[in-house]
């Protein structure tokens, strides 16, 4: 089973990629973002900010993903993707959001990581229902991995609340 399910501090995750939760700044936040930056010490914001921007301030669209190395991070590398704020589901939010996890299974496919960490994107400050959300990334995920079998994806939940919805939705998929 590629897919799992874990309850943890992303941060702390021993993979060869992890996934933050960003904003399309790239430049930090709060959340997973702030623990992942704290984490990883004041490179990443300086990696961050090396990365072009599309638009004034926006370095990462909703739905796409960048890499940077993950400098203090156990995690060789750290993807950054921006999940769509949830504004009631009739939005784009459910498409936003699988492109998040198909755009960072693609960044990771490049860069040859065999291991990688998702959080609960969108589940915190951006007020996705964790529900609809473990849905969605399952689904997404397990389309993204049809082509890439080996690539081991453990999706990241902070408390086992979070934990048990998921691994419900990973169960009835
Ligand atoms: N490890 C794993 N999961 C965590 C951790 C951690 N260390 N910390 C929080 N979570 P959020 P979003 C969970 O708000 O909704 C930031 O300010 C958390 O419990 O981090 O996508 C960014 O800069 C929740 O289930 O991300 C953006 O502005 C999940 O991670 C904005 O928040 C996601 O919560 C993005 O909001």
């Amino acid at each position: 089973m590629p897919i799992s399910v874990v309850t943890s501090d992303l941060t702390r995750l021993v993979l060869d990629a992890i996934v933050n939760a960003a904003n399309s700044a790239l430049l930090g936040g709060g959340g997973v973002d702030g623990a992942i930056h704290r984490a990883a010490g004041p490179g990443l914001l300086e990696a961050c900010k090396a990365l072009p921007q599309v638009a004034p301030g926006v370095r990462c669209p909703t739905g796409e993903a960048r890499i940077t190395p993950g400098f203090l991070l156990p995690a060789r590398y750290v993807i950054h993707t921006v999940g769509p704020v949830w504004k009631g589901g009739h939005h784009g939010e459910p498409e936003l959001l699988a492109q998040c996890y198909r755009s960072s299974v693609a960044l990771a496919v490049r860069h040859e990581v065999r291991s990688m960490g998702f959080p609960a994107i969108s589940c915190g400050v951006y007020g996705y229902p964790p529900e609809q959300a473990a849905r969605v990334a399952i689904a997404a995920l397990r389309d993204a991995l049809t082509a890439h079998a080996a690539l081991d994806v453990q999706l990241c939940c902070f408390d086992e609340r979070m934990a048990a919805i998921w691994r419900e939705a990973l169960n009835r998929a």
